[in-house]
């Protein structure tokens, strides 16, 4: 509008009474835009260390974060580090014929990526709020490689005309690289306490105590085994801080505690389980948390990747057919006082541990806001099947069913629960059907609403979009 306007202004002959102004910029706070290889081809073949991100300011060049992270197809059976795939069978499931695109590691048994430069698969991520201006007439960096210049051209199309930019460069061999990046975006700190994970992970029958946390300057998550995360502590501006989780959990259906997310790390009512690590990775724009192994279930797989305002939780269910499923959030008496709401009940009830009545289906999102801050979780289930999702909510601090694990009660208790049966979903055992849920969750200060979560939905459903394209002064 202000353009169009200094344009006809301009074009009547008179000064123009406005300053031409540049487009808005992507404001997108909690979102990240993350490229692939394939994306930025003149990336290819360099080295993912030597990769630094800039903005132009308009007169300078301010260093931002950015992260490369590997990726390759990976078969199953090399994650648990055992090679005589495909023959070796887990509860009659062979992860030796199971290959996944996957985060790569050195420090645990997936190993490097066997391109060590960045290739088609890698991914370049960096936060979308970190763009700057187009760089028309800047020179080229201090202390970057002449002719190594990318320029990711970041648009929000739920803005139309807005854009921002950030540059890619090469570290050079002299001169001084810009500063300005300021802290890491985030600390993740695994801690195994039997110790380093290649010479004392039980990947075959016990327990694996962790204290392992992840820290930004908006929330806290921790963990004490591959399944169990068990804190949220939002730390946004103005909430309380306290640890509003009791655990996320997992179960086949309510009050039925054969199978949970006990009994996935180990030594469950029926025996033992398999595990391992894909990937445990601090990085300054995420962390990643990668890992396979429940019941009978050896390949299903889950991925936290952690932003500093944001957690994507993926699962991907991969086992024998099974009658039903849970993934739900179960929160600790500390969220009294909460409200909560999800997509078919938008007024909301409040977490005080005594029972509501909610309208069931598959919610689109959910969320609970109060003094201790808001978390929004933003969900996309994807069956390769018909499914009935009812949704499973409980606010009881002295719940009738058996709370097969944590503490004795329910507050808040919400997620997706799939009632209808589930085919077999593991390519372990030669089938192809997929469940796969990319739980996206949003870390607010106190006061989020309705509209907060509908904000996030239409973003998650409309990301940011980015180009990618050679740059030089
Ligand atoms: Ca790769
Ligand atoms: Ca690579
Ligand atoms: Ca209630
Ligand atoms: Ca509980």
């Amino acid at each position: 509008m202000i353009a169009s306007l200094v344009g006809s202004v301009a074009l009547a002959g008179f000064s123009p009474i406005i300053s031409a102004s540049a487009a808005p910029a992507v404001t997108r706070p909690s979102d990240p835009v993350v490229l692939t290889g394939a994306d930025a081809p003149s990336l290819i073949g360099r080295t993912p260390t030597r990769i630094i991100g800039l903005r132009w300011t308009g007169s300078a060049w301010q260093r931002r974060h950015v992260q490369v992270d590997e990726r390759a197809v990976v078969n199953f059976a090399r994650i648990y580090g055992v090679l005589n795939a495909p023959t070796t069978s887990f509860y009659g499931s062979q992860p030796g014929l199971v290959n996944e695109l996957v985060y790569t590691s050195g420090s645990t048994w997936t190993g490097n990526d066997p391109d060590r430069l960045i290739d088609a698969n890698d991914e370049i991520a960096f936060m979308a709020r970190d763009g700057g201006l187009i760089a028309t007439g800047a020179p080229q960096p201090s202390g970057t490689a002449a002719g190594s210049g990318v320029e990711v051209r970041i648009i929000d199309p739920l803005v139309p005309g807005s854009e921002s930019y950030l540059y890619l460069f090469q570290k050079g061999t002299t001169g001084i690289l810009p500063g300005g990046a300021g802290p890491r975006y985030g600390s993740y700190k695994f801690r195994l306490l039997s110790g380093s994970y290649k010479s004392t992970y039980s990947r075959f029958g016990s327990a694996n105590p962790e204290d392992t946390l992840f820290k930004s300057s908006t929330y806290t998550r921790h963990f004490s085994d591959r399944w169990l995360n068990d804190q949220i502590k939002i730390t946004a501006p103005g909430a309380s801080g306290v640890d509003i989780l009791d655990r996320q959990k997992a179960l086949f259906a309510p009050n039925t505690c054969g199978r949970s997310e006990n009994t996935f790390n180990a030594t469950g009512v029926y025996g033992s389980a398999e595990g391992a690590f894909i990937v445990n990775k601090n990085g300054p724009v995420r962390s990643i948390r990668s890992y396979v192994g429940a019941n009978s279930g050896p390949n299903t797989q889950r991925t936290h990747v952690f932003y500093d305002r944001r957690e994507d939780i993926v699962t991907d269910l991969r086992v024998h057919s099974i009658g039903s499923i849970m993934d739900f959030f179960d929160y600790s008496p500390a969220a009294s006082g909460m409200t909560y709401r999800d997509s078919l009940n938008q007024g909301g009830v409040t977490v005080d541990g005594v029972p509501d009545s909610l309208n069931t289906g598959e919610a689109a999102w959910e969320q609970l806001a109060g003094s201790q801050g808001t978390i929004t979780h933003v969900n996309n289930l994807a069956t390769s099947f018909a499914r009935t999702n009812t949704h499973y909510y409980l606010d009881d601090s002295t719940p009738s069913d058996t709370q097969c694990t944590g503490d004795a009660f329910a507050y808040g208790s919400s997620g997706g629960y799939i009632t209808s049966a589930i085919p077999c979903t593991d390519p372990g055992t030669g089938c192809s059907a997929t469940l796969s849920n990319k739980r996206i969750i949003y870390y607010d200060a106190p006061g989020g609403d309705a509209v907060t979560a509908l904000v996030y939905r239409s973003g998650v459903d409309t990301p940011v979009a980015a180009t990618a394209t050679t740059w030089s002064p």
